[in-house]
């Protein structure tokens, strides 16, 4: 089972700035994070960021051919992109969007998800430990 997981832009920020509302945990904590739950889950995953909205789409498209699965971060890309929604909507791959902090507690711009559309579940709120839990959620789709 192979996992498509695509992170949007600033999330290679991470750590940086923000601390109170996306943790201390840098980037490269998170690709580790990612790796080791995709070793205890026994699933293969591949890993993209990018700050281009452009790349975001082209790594969907891709997933198309590779993957059995997404998992989303599309950061602020979110609230704004619907090339991003269509483009998980044309590969219908199942799909789950993750967020580091909790959008219901946050402003009003970051209550609409545009790209949670296409997605069957959303993680939200868990810090990076939400990667783990999408993980698990999206074999779980899969296994049926
Ligand atoms: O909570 C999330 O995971 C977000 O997708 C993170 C995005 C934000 O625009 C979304 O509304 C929610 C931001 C990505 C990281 O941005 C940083 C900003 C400052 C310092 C470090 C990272």
């Amino acid at each position: 089972m192979k996992f498509s997981i695509i992170n949007g832009p600033n999330l290679n920020m991470l750590g940086i700035r923000e601390p109170a509302i996306y943790g201390n945990t840098t980037y490269a904590d998170l690709v580790a994070l990612i790796h080791q739950a995709a070793k205890e889950e026994e699933v293969q995953v591949e890993i993209l960021q990018s700050n281009h909205e452009g790349m975001l789409v082209d790594e969907i498209q891709r997933a198309y051919d590779k993957a059995d699965g997404i998992i989303i971060n599309p950061a602020a890309y979110t609230h704004t992109s619907i090339a991003i929604l269509d483009a998980l909507k044309a590969v219908a791959l199942p799909a789950v969007e993750v967020h580091i902090s909790n959008l219901n507690e946050r402003e009003s711009f970051r209550q609409i998800s545009y790209a949670g559309q296409a997605c069957f579940h959303t993680v939200m709120g868990q810090g990076i430990e939400g990667y783990r839990t999408a993980i698990k959620i999206l074999k779980q789709k899969l296994l049926g």
